[in-house]
């Protein structure tokens, strides 16, 4: 079994992750005619999969919402973002979405009852021991995407941040023996062990991954200003957390250097970028889940993120909780089109940050 044997039955074609025949349908259309021409989007993207060995960052989307919780939408990120970055006439590689059963997380929260039913509906057969929640079907394919080809960098979108669990765990099991950095920037700070019993969702999700991320000088979180806890609560569980009033205080350049000087003192060799959209101020990031004042700039986010990449080799990133239809009742001026042009922007600078040209 290789990437290439199993992308067929568990991904779809970019666009393609949130079930759905007629909705959206527009959309997606664009962005399969602007990805492939007038070649069918299933036969050329089977086709683009090998090229892959050839490209250093490629596209992955997540089309799950099912670990969010305050207020859903992120699904829709995916396809929203890529025709963002089309529209501004960024063209990556795509790796593609996927197969997303929306009312499922994680396999592991099945029973085998389940678990056989969506077998059979996904892959068409009982028999094979395939995953089939979204969760669990993007860790399984990153994993033998990165054994198929260890050169390229995936920039996925999300989806809910419960996302990230997947992508980082995969990532980093990959680099097995390697000093590894997380570099988190969040509103909040997910680093919650259970939230009403379920240990991997949006808010769950830092907490699980920090045995990656062994010293506090590994796992620094850019932006926490929506908790209930103080900083030295989250921090005694060993990592580093910058909250947005203390940038505004001592400036995105001081910030920056602190974080490159901890990488360094910890020996780090690759560096993962994880960018929940709600890090930024709500002028930036109000079509979001749990949309935050006093947040970030992007343009000040950029420059740190420019500058960590300059060095250390930043070799996976995402960008979650974009959720471009959501809306609020109490948060009355949501844009969504300044959402979506700062998101294809951080989509940008991320790509570039993991050596993209586009
Ligand atoms: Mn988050």
């Amino acid at each position: 079994m290789s990437f290439l044997d199993v992308a067929p039955h568990w991904l779809c074609p970019p666009g393609e992750g949130v079930y759905t025949v007629h909705t959206g349908s527009d959309k997606r259309l664009r962005l399969q005619k602007a990805l492939y021409g007038d070649i069918p989007a299933r036969e050329a993207w089977l086709a683009s999969l090998s090229k892959l060995a050839s490209e250093q960052v490629a596209l992955f989307g997540i089309a799950s919402d099912c670990g969010g919780g305050i207020q859903r939408g992120a699904n829709w990120g995916p396809l929203f973002i890529r025709e963002a970055l089309l529209q501004d006439g960024t063209l990556l590689a795509d790796i593609g979405d996927v197969r997303v059963i929306p009312h499922l997380l994680h396999d592991k929260y099945l029973n085998a009852e389940t678990l056989s039913s969506c077998r059979k509906a996904l892959y068409g057969t009982h028999d094979k021991a395939w995953p089939v929640s979204p969760l669990s079907i993007a860790e399984a394919a990153l994993t033998e995407l990165h054994k198929k080809f260890p050169q390229l960098r995936v920039l996925s979108l999300g989806g809910d941040h419960s996302v990230s669990f997947p992508l980082v765990s995969a990532w980093a099991k990959a680099r097995r023996g390697k000093k590894l950095a997380l570099l988190h920037f969040d509103a909040h700070t997910d680093l919650l062990d259970t939230r009403l019993g379920i240990d991997l969702c949006f808010g769950s999700w830092t907490y699980h991954v920090r045995e990656f991320f062994p010293s506090k000088d590994q796992l620094i979180q850019v932006g926490i200003r929506a908790t209930g806890k103080d900083r030295s609560h989250w921090e005694s569980m060993g990592l580093t957390q910058h909250w947005a009033s203390d940038i505004k205080k001592r400036g995105m350049q001081a910030v920056t250097k602190d974080v490159i000087t901890a990488y360094k003192r910890a020996g780090v060799e690759e560096v993962y970028i994880s960018f929940d959209i709600d890090a930024l101020d709500t002028q930036w990031a109000s079509a979001t889940g749990t949309p935050e004042d006093q947040g970030l700039d992007p343009v000040a986010c950029g420059e740190m993120i420019r500058q960590v990449a300059a060095e250390f080799p930043v070799t996976g990133a995402d960008l979650m909780e974009v959720a471009p239809m959501v809306n609020h009742n109490f948060m009355p001026n949501i844009n969504q089109e300044t959402t979506l042009m700062t998101a294809a922007s951080m989509a940008r600078t991320l790509a570039r940050a993991m050596g993209s040209d586009a």
